[in-house]
């Protein structure tokens, strides 16, 4: 008796191992395409592109969208890609692909949905080239749709200023995980980075000095160059969402216009808030608005908002602001700053834009129709909850949404958390949104996620590159594919067919299956 249950547990654990080798196959022979999608039938055969492929589309009017797949190629050899939109408003920014052995067919329900199809083409054709370049393409029915609708990457350039070709390197691969919102911190207590050519000494003065170092030469990006890299993101289907830190993080627009100061504050914060009872402080920050809302064509400003406590003592004794406080029947510090934002935002709308602005806004009074909110803090307290009924809200908790976080508990510079020192695996990234109180609420209000990666210790490019990758790919799948859907060991079979990429892309990255390599 005992015997043949031990035969029967036996059969059933070679049955098992079969089972699990034959998951484990089939997963294994999953397309690598981050994030994953809705759904993906792999049907019979393959098709073979020539060697340096490069796709062309008989609708001309649907060529732009071929530029950064073309790019990333590299190719010369002209093979035709089917491109059709279906004018199905419902699953914005979803598609279909169909690969059979005669072609490549690629159906958008918009323009952003034919993007995200090529952006599939594009990974399979990475994820498919011979060492001789021959690319072979499983068959495949693919469907697929996002399920936020704001997948964005954060740069803080205030602190540490990284440059042209790195911010386009970034551009790149957020395209290749499909975000498609780059947000970019422009200024902060540390630097000035962007050209406003009425106020020249913003970047003169405001551009000198970083966290490291506050007499380095003045770094900063022209109108110019701005505008080539709105271009640059625009083929990549990404909006660019500038950030101005306003009132407080003010130190770098202070020190070139002292004029501009709300007073000093203890422990380093001089200068740090904007003055909010002098008018000149508006009419600058309008004209600032003005300017880039001219440069950025989502005509979305962040105008900040986050940590004005930290300078906030400073209006305790300034006289203006007391005054201001008497006219205006105010009893609290918090709600001129509530004022301030609320008046900046008013002026932005006015100008034809709209605002982004830290969580700490959502308890001021911000113009609900057009204004977003990042949540930054970790609590989901009743204000996350108000905020929902009020703002399209933009999850970026700093556990596990920091990318200046350190990656694994060996890395000894960086940053972590707390005295328990808590920092963000890439699985933690993936994982978002695992706690509980985050998971029943996502589902409910699913408009957007962020990863944000602030730079006081982020001196290198080189630094910043290996806080990103692979973190952004797991981001990319917390973000596009829905929760019930996620699972670790698939996503790490296709993490490890995208690894080659980054080494091919001379991308000094992190390897969670060979900790030891870098
Ligand atoms: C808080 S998060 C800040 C930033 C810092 C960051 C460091 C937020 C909106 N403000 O100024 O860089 O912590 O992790």
């Amino acid at each position: 008796m005992i015997l043949m249950m031990k035969k029967h547990l036996l059969t059933a654990l070679a049955l098992l191992t079969a089972a699990t080798t034959f998951a484990q196959e089939a997963l294994q022979k999953a397309p690598a395409i981050i994030p994953a999608p809705r759904k993906i039938t792999v049907t019979s055969g393959s098709l073979a592109l020539p060697a340096h492929v490069l796709f062309t589309t008989p609708a001309n009017d649907l060529a732009p969208q071929l530029v950064y797949i073309n790019d990333m190629l590299g190719g010369s050899a002209a093979y035709p890609v089917e491109l059709s939109l279906t004018g199905n408003p419902q699953d914005a920014a979803g598609y279909k692909l169909h690969i059979d052995r005669t072609g490549i067919k690629i159906t958008g329900n918009d323009k952003d949905g034919l993007f995200n199809g090529l952006v599939t083409l594009l990974q399979l054709c990475k994820t498919n080239t011979a060492a001789n370049g021959s690319i072979t393409l499983p068959c495949l029915d693919l469907d697929d749709v996002p399920s936020t609708r704001w997948r964005g990457f954060m740069l803080d350039e205030a602190r540490h200023f990284f440059g042209k070709a790195a911010v386009k390197q970034l551009l790149d691969w957020m395209a290749f995980y499909k975000l498609n919102r780059f947000h970019w911190h422009l200024s902060d207590a540390q630097g000035w980075r962007i050209a406003i050519q009425q106020y020249p000494k913003l970047t003169s003065i405001g551009g000198t000095g970083n966290f490291t170092d506050s007499t380095a030469a003045a770094r900063f990006y022209t109108q110019d160059d701005i505008r080539e890299i709105v271009a640059y993101a625009k083929t990549r289907n990404i909006e660019i969402i500038p950030e101005i830190d306003m009132p407080g993080h003010a130190s770098a627009a202070t020190r070139a216009y002292p004029e501009l100061s709300g007073g000093n504050a203890p422990g380093g914060y001089d200068g740090f808030t904007f003055n909010p009872a002098a008018e000149y402080t508006y009419q600058f920050l309008g004209n600032v608005t003005r300017e880039l809302l001219q440069l950025f064509p989502f005509h979305t400003i962040h105008i900040g908002g986050d940590e004005v406590a930290l300078g906030i003592k400073a209006w305790e004794n300034n006289a203006a602001v007391q005054q201001m406080m008497q006219q205006q029947g105010f009893h609290e510090l918090k709600e001129v700053e509530a004022y301030f934002l609320k008046r900046i935002a008013d002026t932005v709308i006015a100008q034809g834009g709209s605002v982004f602005a830290w969580d700490e806004a959502a308890s001021g009074n911000l113009p609900s129709t057009d204004a977003g909110i990042m949540w930054w803090r970790q609590n989901i307290t009743q204000s996350l909850m108000d905020a929902q009924e009020r703002y399209n809200v933009v999850y970026c908790p700093r556990l596990p949404f920091y990318f200046d976080f350190i990656q694994d508990s060996t890395h000894v510079s960086g940053r972590t958390w707390g005295k328990e020192k808590l920092y963000n695996r890439y699985s933690d990234v993936y994982n978002f949104p695992a706690d509980p109180a985050f998971a029943n609420l996502v589902p409910r209000h699913p408009f957007g996620m962020q990863a944000n990666l602030w730079t006081e210790t982020v001196i290198t490019g080189k630094r910043l590159q290996f806080l990103v990758f692979p973190r952004l790919a797991a981001f990319s799948e917390a973000a596009w594919t829905e929760a019930f859907r996620k699972n670790l060991d698939a996503f790490n079979l296709r993490l490890q067919q995208h690894l080659p990429l980054y080494d091919q892309a001379g991308i000094y990255y992190y390897d969670p299956f060979d900790p030891h390599k870098h």
